[in-house]
């Protein structure tokens, strides 16, 4: 299976191997790795050759190391385009995933001088705050905050933010969605987010910030949400 004459360096194949077996489900989400003694000898190489195909696959989150039981195979990451604008229920649905959210808070607030500037409305109109915890198959996987308009968006109720916020405005409110505007960046979970997602202390996540428009161009809503970044990867298609 190592080729010690090819110009790949043997870590690299061992990777290589490593992956294959990930992906024809020979090793399964969860499933510890063997330890490096036990692939040393099967291919006849150093304990340190294995260490850095192992770091590389830890680096590409395709396994991680948990302090004092070993190393495991990690949960598939979700490829999101970041093409289309969809909504949450619509994203799980799409991979056969059994969408749900968790409601922490839903409020009728007075907005802020920065949510009023990007939602284009005075300071103080009121806007609906939610908070929910977004689930795939009852598996936490982003925290969202949405700021939305109420003035626009009338009439929303706990049980419609149980279910999709944008089926509401499309199918109810017969509104059209247009666009979005959405911003990502990386950091490390905060107690909150480390408590409700179920991740680890020092995890990291995404943070994605979007402003969602009207097809007339109204912006009807800003949403922050945090995304487990163990579990998910955009991508998107560059043409030039
Ligand atoms: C997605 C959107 C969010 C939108 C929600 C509606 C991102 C980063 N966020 O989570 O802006 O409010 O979908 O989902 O993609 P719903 O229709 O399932 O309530």
């Amino acid at each position: 299976m190592i080729d010690k004459n090819s110009p790949l360096p043997i870590y690299s194949q061992i990777e290589e191997y490593i992956k294959e077996r990930i992906e024809k489900g020979e090793l399964k989400p969860g499933d510890v790795l063997p330890p490096e003694r036990e692939y040393a000898e099967q291919f006849d190489v150093s304990r340190m050759t294995i260490r850095q195909a192992i770091n590389n696959l830890v680096n590409d989150g395709l396994i991680y190391r948990k302090k004092g039981s070993g190393t495991f195979i990690a949960e598939k990451k979700f490829e999101q385009p970041l093409q289309g604008l969809t909504s949450f229920t619509e994203d799980m649905k799409g991979r056969g995933l059994t969408p749900s959210s968790k409601l922490l808070s839903f409020e009728l607030i007075p907005a802020s001088a920065n949510i009023a500037a990007v939602l284009h409305i005075s300071e103080y109109t009121p806007v609906y705050e939610i908070k929910r915890i977004r689930m795939a198959d009852n598996t936490p996987m982003a925290l969202e905050t949405c700021y939305i308009s109420a003035n626009l968006i009338k009439g929303l109720t706990e049980e419609i933010i149980n279910q999709s916020l944008y089926q509401y405005i499309e199918e109810k409110l017969q509104l059209e969605i247009g666009e979005a505007t959405q911003v990502i960046e990386s950091a490390l979970a905060n107690d909150l987010e480390v408590e409700l997602l179920k991740i680890n202390d020092g995890d990291p996540i995404l943070l994605i910030e979007r402003c969602t428009y009207l097809k007339n161009g109204t912006p009807f809503e800003i949403v922050r949400s945090s995304y487990r970044a163990d579990r998910y990867k955009f991508t998107s298609k560059l043409k030039r």
